[in-house]
């Protein structure tokens, strides 16, 4: 597992090194939020079902690494006063306030449509291939996904939301991106269809129970132990999994999602030790 966090590291570290441009801040802006204290779970969960697959992890990991592209630009967004307006991210100071607004708004930019490029370069994989990715990427970080869910997370600030209501916004904020990153280990390795579904079912309730975790973090844990402020939901008045269920039922419902999880692995026709192992890293 770490070997492939180092490798992913490394890879997204060599990414923006123009030192002589004219727009040189805006490189030292990106680096300063993706080479930061992050899990790196997507990639990791790409390059986990590509090895399972036996798929090169050399030509899976500028695809698995696009999303982490996209995951990190999401979050230098949703931290901006207009949005979530937060100051500590990744354990230190949140992009706009290290530089500027300007810059942070510019730096997610840059890195959404890099994403895209970056797989449309990578060498060895068909064309066929990387359209099938970059369809999927497009899709799961657009209008009717992640950014589907970015917007009803504003609105529903200050407001009494229903379950459902919440469940769309958890799918669509955090689950889409897992999704992604299971699809890009399917489509690189020639899944199956069956194989594909489950994949995908498992990144959705995965991102779903990621994202219940997070709201019972946010009750019980530390600004240290979080790298970010706590009581944040709490503060900005806006409904969660446990507002809306309760402590325990929110842990139940956890629980029971993480089963559903496991027991889903089982149908795969690869071999799901790393994913297991991968589920003990989240959770
Ligand atoms: C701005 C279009 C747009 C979307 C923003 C990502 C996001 C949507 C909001 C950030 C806040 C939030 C709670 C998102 C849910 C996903 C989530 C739990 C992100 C944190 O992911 P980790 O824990 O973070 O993998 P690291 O820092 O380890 O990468």
């Amino acid at each position: 597992m770490q070997k492939k966090i180092d490798k992913i590291n490394k890879r997204l570290s060599s990414l923006f090194l123009e030192e002589n441009k004219p727009h040189k801040i805006l490189y030292d802006a990106i680096n300063y939020s993706l080479n930061s204290k992050a899990k790196r779970l997507r990639p990791l969960l790409t390059c986990l079902i590509c090895e399972a697959y036996s798929f090169d992890l050399d030509i899976a990991i500028d695809a698995a690494i696009a999303i982490e592209l996209i995951h990190t630009y999401s979050l230098i967004h949703d931290d901006l006063p207009s949005m979530d307006d937060d100051d500590i991210r990744r354990g230190k100071l949140t992009l706009h306030k290290k530089y500027s607004e300007w810059l942070a708004i510019l730096s997610g930019d840059a890195l959404l449509t890099y994403s895209f490029e970056l797989i449309s370069n990578i060498e060895n994989l068909s064309d066929n291939k990387k359209i099938k990715l970059i369809n999927t990427l497009s899709k799961y970080s657009g209008k009717d996904h992640l950014i589907a869910g970015q917007v009803v997370d504003i609105q529903s600030e200050n407001k009494k939301i229903d379950f459902e209501t919440l469940k769309f916004m958890h799918i669509n904020k955090t689950s889409s991106l897992f999704i992604c990153s299971s699809l890009f280990g399917a489509i690189l390795s020639n899944a199956s269809k069956k194989d594909s579904e489950i994949l995908k079912n498992f990144a959705c309730n995965l991102g779903l129970a990621f994202q219940i975790k997070d709201d019972i973090l946010d009750i019980e844990s530390t600004k240290e132990e979080l790298g970010k402020d706590i009581k944040s939901d709490q503060k900005k008045n806006k409904s969660t999994a446990v507002s809306i269920l309760g402590i325990d039922k929110a842990k139940k419902l956890k629980d029971d999602l993480l089963n559903q999880i496991l027991s889903d692995l089982n149908f795969l026709s690869i071999d799901t030790t790393s994913l297991k192992e991968y589920l003990n890293f989240f959770f």
